[in-house]
């Protein structure tokens, strides 16, 4: 039977960051089928760049009064929340990083009182670890999770840490990160191989340099390097709090010259695959999009040992994974692959097809649609619309 097309509401951080990527390319994947998406946040997402015809941006506008110190932001949401899901009849509330966005949705529900909308809530990581973690947001996290009518994780790692640390009974459905193929390739951008001398080893990372991320380990593995003969570029794309900090280590460690900060890159794509080697020394990560997005150019991953990235990279099949903080690991590890070159090829080779096979868009998006319909599938009427999915 075909599926139906759905209107379908997400919500998400519009600015640089995994969930924000995440929650953006499911939308345009979602709208490319067929489906009216809707997107909900104070910016436009930062991956919304081109018109799509059944994509709507809905700007949830806070309004400032000298009364608020904190602008309450999850209320403003809720109510476009309300009010999109009335005017356009959604029929699903798609939410990305729990605070505020879940809490916004399930009260938006609350007040629709003649629409079922069902809220569907995807757990990406910090909103879990960090943020849902602290005794201030603990409760309500917990609350949320319990009133969404879907929760899925985006590995098995972050559902375990979530019935661990939040102390939820929900059931959580994993559905990992997903990469656009076509996208990220191994095709190489002229403009971007001029970053690259041959007989320069190309290291690579890409973030939003916060500390979790602990962006001076790369530069420390700089030194190593270069202490230990190895001729490195170290590409450094994106930016966030410790970006600074990076920067000035650099010039104090002289590996300043080895290093290009680029800043906020649009296109990593086109960055990416110039690197031999993508590099990311995480404290944690729940899964490591910008992992699996340089898996996809053939580039393997020196990764530490954290959270979810082993279940996305396989140590000696696709990358590498050291502990974190090994500074002397991960240098290393570099130079074994720049050692031998036909390992270094393999493992791109490698990096490529565990992206293919178990990470693409065409194969994951379908598993958070299947959900929807699973969370529909009580509602009498859904079967009566008259669209039905362009397959
Ligand atoms: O910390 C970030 O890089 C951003 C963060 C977010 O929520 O915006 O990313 C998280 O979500 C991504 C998409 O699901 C995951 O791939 C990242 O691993 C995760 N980051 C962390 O867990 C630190």
């Amino acid at each position: 039977m075909n599926s139906p097309l759905l209107r379908i509401g997400i919500a998400c951080y519009p600015t640089y960051g995994g969930s924000g990527a995440l929650a953006t390319e499911l939308g345009i994947a979602l709208a490319d089928r067929g489906h009216e998406i809707h997107f909900l946040s104070y910016e436009s997402p930062f991956r919304l760049k081109e018109f799509h015809s059944n994509i709507i941006y809905h700007q949830v506008g806070v309004q400032d009064y000298p009364l608020f110190k904190y602008p309450p932001y999850a209320l403003a949401l809720a109510t476009t929340m309300a009010e999109v899901c009335e005017l356009h009849d959604l029929e699903v509330l798609h939410v990305h990083y729990a605070i505020p966005h879940l809490v916004s949705a399930n009260l938006a529900k609350q007040m629709l009182i003649d629409q079922d909308v069902k809220v569907i809530s995807t757990l990406h990581g910090t909103d879990i670890t960090v943020v849902g973690n602290d005794p201030s947001y603990r409760r309500v996290v917990q609350f949320s999770l319990e009133e969404a009518d879907g929760v899925t994780a985006v590995s098995q790692y972050l559902k375990n840490e979530t019935y661990r640390s939040v102390g939820t009974t929900c059931e959580i459905r994993v559905i990992p990160n997903f990469v656009d193929l076509n996208r990220f390739s191994a095709s190489v951008c002229p403009e971007a191989a001029k970053l690259c001398c041959d007989d320069e080893v190309i290291l690579i990372h890409v973030s939003n340099f916060r500390p979790v991320k602990r962006v001076n380990d790369l530069v420390h593995v700089m030194v190593e390097l270069k202490n230990n003969g190895v001729s490195a570029r170290l590409i450094m794309v994106g930016d966030g709090p410790d970006k600074a900090a990076a920067e000035l280590l650099a010039r104090q460690l002289k590996v300043a010259e080895q290093i290009n900060f680029l800043g906020l890159q649009d296109s990593v794509e086109q960055i990416i695959p110039c690197a031999d080697i993508f590099l990311l020394p995480s404290e944690f990560e729940s899964f490591g999009l910008s992992a699996l997005e340089a898996m996809a150019c053939g580039v393997p991953v020196i990764a530490t040992n954290s959270g979810g990235l082993p279940e996305v990279i396989q140590d000696g099949v696709s990358g590498k994974l050291v502990s974190i903080g090994d500074i002397q690991g991960f240098a290393l590890a570099i130079q074994e692959l720049v050692t031998d070159p036909d390992a270094l090829k393999r493992m791109g080779k490698n990096a490529r097809h565990e992206a293919v096979n178990r990470f693409s868009i065409q194969d994951v998006v379908p598993a958070y649609l299947d959900y929807y319909y699973e969370l529909l599938s009580d509602e009498d009427d859904m079967f009566c619309d008259q669209n039905v999915e362009a397959t």
